[in-house]
């Protein structure tokens, strides 16, 4: 039983006034940047934390000791609503609360003995932090990237505030649940779609991050190649004729191939065609009752696949460009106006939405494409649509070729032809079936899509970055407003703009800082008149892109960050955090470093070049947390055995990537093998059994290679862990020379997973300097060839085989492995054996 209270005090206290973990750039050695994703300071850390902070020490530690000049930091992501909550609650400032919990998890971390550099330590909420968000917004608002615009946005009726697409949970609001409405504001937005194919591209260099990651990723972006086809408007059943060039409506497809199918064409219940279309029409009123009631959707909801669709008729039709074909135009919830064009061409046989829409309103269907496993179908006989490749049928010239050859082929035919109601580069318009005009004075008026049927285009279903939060702990946006000059950015010297303190917060009615009139009445930088200011704050992930690059030189007072720092220190190694982050966080970092490459503040395209995502904690199978009730409060754990044993158990229970269940037993083991480690030294006498040594020298240096390499390469301390205890087990029972060198290289191995202990036990050992100074213990590579040995295998005295085989193993081991052999099997032939002869690393004989 050690006293871990007094030992883990003594070193905390030893490290910090040594500063032995601060970073300085100057150093000759290689850099080595190691950042777990800094946290919200709730108040207290819970295990997820403890384990994803432990794995990132653990790494640090290892690497420092490898040789590397190690950047290990940490930081608060310090604004964000619950201060607000808080504040509502308990009457407490927000400002306050923040601080008070940001010193309590501090307090926490440094309990766990966390090698952080603390003089780096950044908190988004410090407007020493914050007026650098301000100044990379008015650089954005510079270059085009950061603009206002009316939309319909997410909307929270319960938090009050408009959320992004990424913070919508199955049309739930990820923060507190409440389903998610749609809503008209002006708002601001990031242009990231400007970087969605550098965003794209450049997931190519990321070869050290979870492929899965990748794949989300590169899904968020949504990158689709396709073509805009261009419909036109029938003049059939129309009431009130229309502006000209408002006659071509084009719709988006992928699916190209199956233009010869579309049988109607949906528009999104918000094109601005509808309303001009059905004027007049007996469909009208309908219409727009439709139109209404889908404007109050979530549109997440309205797209999902197993909400059901809803729509109707408009009364009128529209031509295929290809075959001149009269279909009729719906409008329905599940086209969006976001997305492509706002407008679909339909094809029920081969796309499960349109299929599922068709039946239940008795739309005609056309096959396109021959399903070869299923050939004769005719549309009624399908039960679903085919979405898998075949050949054409049905589709004019093109009929016979194989669907992908014919994708291609459709494509280039379409960007290079008229529309079949001007007919094959004639001149003259012919008479056309189904009463359509010949008029074609129309195609001039909209010149891009002049005389072709379509042309190829790419389609992002990422969408801009919606920045404003009715909020007030949040990033103030650096904006004014004045009659007279409209949108005026506040001078880069008159930031940080700060929030101000004192204010009276509800959590109802929009924006809290609206009603503060010190804050909003301000005269206009440019015309010196009355102007106001913005009163939305910035989306908190706008804080965490960049704190990385703060984190290089977190006192800067010039710029966000020094730009010779980040050069020497940019790009993170290794980063380490949850996979909630896998799109978000991720995306928005990935984007302002391109930025600031564009800027040349940075000289290089990706910020994190290895991410490892770390599992959940669980206990009994379920994930550990407060609102289950089911959480471990770590510090109870320190108190009971320390943060060594703690920190072990998390890394030895599993590795860093899989789930972690909580297991008190497993906990009680750690305890047990760090006491033993301890008895080991505190055992040892220095001049006991001197001599020429043999096996635990050789098991030694076979530990070193093994923790080294699972620790390096794989990050798998479980294993590696596993090995040092095979180790100490071998000093145990060896009662030989060596064993300094053992225990020594013992002390070395775990100090990365149990630094406290490692500290004290290396003193224990007469040394005078930290365990963190010594370099990380080399294996020697003679040591472990002696570990083999060729032995001859002989049957009634004939030489049958030479085999390598472990030395020393005992004359029992050694003659059960050679029976198992296989060769030897065959020779021996189930005769019955009556004696074997052992030599120790040299012979075994066999008498048959
Ligand atoms: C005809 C078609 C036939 C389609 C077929 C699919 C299969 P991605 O890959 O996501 O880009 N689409 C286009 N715009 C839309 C909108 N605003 N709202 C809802 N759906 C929209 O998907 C492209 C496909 O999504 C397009 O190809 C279109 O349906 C639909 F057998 O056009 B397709
Ligand atoms: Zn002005």
């Amino acid at each position: 039983m050690y006293n871990f209270k007094e030992i883990e005090n003594k070193w905390q206290r030893v490290w910090e006034e040594g500063g032995i973990f601060r970073a300085e750039s100057t150093s000759d050695k290689p850099k080595y940047y190691c950042l777990e994703m800094f946290p919200y300071p709730s108040g207290k850390i819970h295990m997820g934390h403890v384990r994803n902070y432990t794995i990132a020490d653990c790494i640090a530690r290892f690497k420092r000791m490898q040789g590397l000049n190690v950047l290990h930091p940490m930081g608060f992501d310090a604004f964000g609503q619950p201060a607000e909550n808080a504040a509502i609650k308990n009457k407490t400032e927000p400002s306050k609360w923040t601080h008070s919990c940001i010193d309590q998890m501090r307090g926490e971390m440094k309990k766990m003995g966390f090698s952080y550099d603390w003089e780096r330590e950044v908190s988004t909420c410090d407007p020493e932090y914050y007026r650098w968000n301000q100044w990379i917004f008015l650089k954005m608002f510079e270059k085009g990237l950061a603009y206002k615009k009316a939309s319909s946005v997410n909307w929270c009726p319960r938090c009050e505030t408009t959320l992004a697409n990424e913070e919508v949970i199955n049309g739930t609001c990820w923060r507190c649940s409440a389903a998610v409405l749609e809503k008209d504001l002006e708002q601001w937005f990031l242009k990231i779609t400007d970087y969605a194919e550098r965003l794209l591209e450049d997931l190519k260099l990321l070869t050290h991050w979870p492929q899965r990651v990748l794949t989300m990723q590169e899904n968020w972006l949504g990158k689709s190649l396709g073509v805009e086809i261009y419909f036109r408007l029938s003049g059939k059943n129309a009431v009130k004729p229309i502006e000209k060039d408002k006659e071509i409506i084009p719709v988006f497809t992928t699916r190209q191939d199956t233009i010869f199918g579309a049988t109607y064409i949906v528009l999104a219940p918000e094109h601005p065609l509808v309303k001009k279309i059905i004027q007049g029409l007996p469909e009208e009123k309908k219409v727009l009752h439709l139109i209404e009631k889908v404007a109050k959707e979530n549109k997440i909801v309205r797209i999902a696949a197993d909400v059901k669709k809803q729509g109707i008729f408009t009364g009128r039709y529209a031509i295929n460009p290809v075959n001149n074909e009269e279909i009729p135009i719906w409008v329905a919830d599940y086209v969006l106006m976001e997305y492509g064009t706002g407008a679909i061409m339909a094809v029920p046989t081969h796309d499960q939405r349109d299929f599922l829409f068709a039946r239940e309103h008795k739309l005609p269907m056309r096959i396109v494409i021959e399903d070869p496993v299923d050939p004769l179908k005719t549309p009624l006989k399908m039960d679903e649509a085919y979405e898998g490749d075949g050949r054409q049928i049905n589709s004019g010239h093109f009929n016979g070729l194989s669907n992908i050859e014919a994708k291609e082929k459709i494509a280039d035919w379409m960007s290079a032809n008229p529309p079949a109601w001007i007919g094959p580069a004639s001149p003259k318009p012919r008479a056309e079936a189904g009463g359509i005009s010949p008029d074609k004075s129309f195609l001039d008026l909209s010149r891009h899509r002049k005389e072709i049927m379509g042309r190829k285009t790419i389609n992002w279903r990422l969408r801009d970055w919606l920045i404003s939060r009715q909020r007030y702990w949040g990033t103030p946006i650096p904006i004014i407003y004045c009659g007279q000059c409209g949108i005026v950015p506040i001078p880069e010297k008159d930031l940080p703009v700060v929030l101000p303190g004192k204010i009276h917060i509800t959590g109802k009615g929009g924006s809290p800082l609206a009603k503060v009139d010190e804050f909003v009445n301000v005269s206009c930088p440019k015309c010196g008149k009355p102007a106001r200011r913005e009163t939305d704050t910035m989306a908190t992930f706008f804080d965490s892109s960049w704190y990385f690059l703060r984190f290089c030189s977190p006192q800067n007072t010039e710029s966000p960050f020094d730009k010779k720092e980040a050069k020497y220190w940019m790009p993170v190694d290794q980063y380490i955090g949850g996979i909630e982050h896998a799109v978000l966080h991720l995306l928005y970092s990935r984007f302002f470093t391109k930025f600031f490459q564009d800027l040349e503040m940075v000289d290089f395209k990706e910020p994190f070049i290895r991410l490892l995502t770390q599992g959940m904690v669980l206990k009994n199978g379920e994930v550990m947390s407060k609102s289950k009730g089911n959480a471990v409060d770590p510090d109870e754990i320190i108190e009971r055995y320390g943060a060594d044993t703690l920190r072990l158990f998390i890394l030895f229970a599993a590795p860093p990537e899989d789930e972690l269940e909580w297991n008190t037993k497993a906990i009680e083991g750690s305890w047990r093998f760090v006491n033993r480690a301890l008895r080991l030294v505190e055992d040892f006498t220095p001049n006991d059994k001197k001599g020429e040594s043999s096996g635990l020298r050789t098991k030694l240096h076979l530990a070193i290679k093994k923790v080294t390499e699972d620790v390096e390469q794989r990050f798998q301390f479980n294993t590696a862990i596993s090995a040092v205890m095979e180790l100490v087990n071998e000093i145990y029972a060896t009662k030989e020379a060596d064993t300094q060198e053992a225990i020594e290289a013992v002390i070395l191995l775990l100090a990365p997973f149990i630094p406290h202990l490692a500290e004290e036990m290396w003193q224990m050992m007469g040394h005078k300097t930290s365990v963190f100074a010594e370099p990380w213990p080399k294996f020697d590579t003679a040591a472990i060839k002696q570990d083999t040995v060729e032995i001859a295998v002989q049957i009634n005295g004939k030489l049958r085989a030479r085999m390598e085989v472990p030395a020393d193993l005992d004359d029992a081991q050694l003659q059960q492995m050679v029976l198992r052999d296989k060769k030897i099997a065959g020779y021996l032939q189930n005769q019955p054996i009556k004696r074997v002869i052992v030599v120790p690393n040299k012979l075994v004989n066999i008498v048959a």
